[in-house]
């Protein structure tokens, strides 16, 4: 059961930290069934498998080719614990949503960086904005083995999902960002030649009123993060020796869903029989 200050911040900040949400047996199937597929991939752990010190350096496999084989294993629905949807239920605040996927998707990242950066491009929102500029739902991220700092968790800009909310209309993720655009910090953040753009890791800004900060998604096995689906994400570098093994699993509101789905509905059509202004 959330507290009420768990769903203050959650709408504050649009991220919510669940520390050890997670019981260990309920990820122990996922991590055999992930690292089996990397030892097929000739990748071990040594010794006691502790995170940063896990891997061999020399990776032979691609991580895109690595997660497309593992990437259906039914085992990964264990990690979905009943605390885990009442935390979300709630946060939904008992609205009827369903989840994206049948099972929860694997955010894989191998060892690929001496030098950890936070990109400026790749920023995006997974589903457009609603028109009526409401939250259209959670995702929730579970660290399978630990994700250190620099080791590859999502970046989030907590805060984020409170822009853009007022335009009275549907707007993609694309749209969103050339609105962010126009304000400063996030100008900073998605400019390539603005320098120190790691200094906005952790620190808090006050924009237009919202305090917005960087946030790595990083933590222990079995920690959680539940994210509001209008906030600003992308990936990062992993610069650790262990791979970065997080499930994640998106629940989208049944109200949002007939709205995004009308539209995508829409385009295709429009697609498929040409522009919608031909004679
Ligand atoms: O950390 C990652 O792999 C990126 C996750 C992401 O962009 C997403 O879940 O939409």
């Amino acid at each position: 059961m959330l507290t009420d200050s768990q769903r203050q911040t959650f709408a504050d900040r649009g991220i919510l930290h669940l520390p050890g949400l997670i019981p260990g047996q309920h990820l122990e199937a996922s991590r055999q069934v992930i690292w089996r597929c990397l030892q097929e991939a000739g990748v071990y752990e040594d010794g006691d498998g502790a995170p940063g010190r896990a891997c061999e350096l020399i990776w032979p496999t691609s991580g895109s080719q690595f997660v497309k084989r593992v990437s259906k294993s039914r085992h990964f629905r264990e990690v979905m614990t009943d605390e885990l949807l009442a935390a979300v239920d709630q946060l939904l605040d008992g609205e009827p949503a369903s989840s994206m996927m049948d099972r929860p998707q694997l955010l894989f990242t191998l060892p690929n960086a001496s030098t950890w950066t936070v990109p400026h491009n790749i920023w995006h929102l997974d589903m457009p904005r609603v028109s009526s500029g409401e939250m259209s739902g959670v995702q929730a991220f579970v660290c399978v083995d630990a994700v250190p700092a620099g080791g590859g968790g999502t970046l989030v800009v907590a805060g984020s999902h409170r822009f853009c909310n007022q335009a009275g209309q549907w707007l993609s993720s694309k749209d969103v960002k050339r609105r962010l655009k126009r304000v400063e910090y996030f100008k900073m953040l998605m400019n390539r030649e603005t320098p120190g753009r790691d200094q906005l890791v952790g620190a808090r800004w006050l924009v237009d009123d919202i305090p917005v900060e960087v946030v790595e998604l990083c933590g222990a096995p079995g920690d959680v993060y539940l994210t509001d689906m209008r906030i600003l994400h992308t990936l990062a570098p992993n610069t650790a020796r262990h791979p970065r093994i997080v499930l994640t699993q998106r629940f989208l509101l049944n109200s949002a869903q007939e709205e995004v789905i009308g539209k995508y509905q829409g385009k295709a059509d429009r697609t498929a029989s040409g522009p919608c202004c031909s004679p």
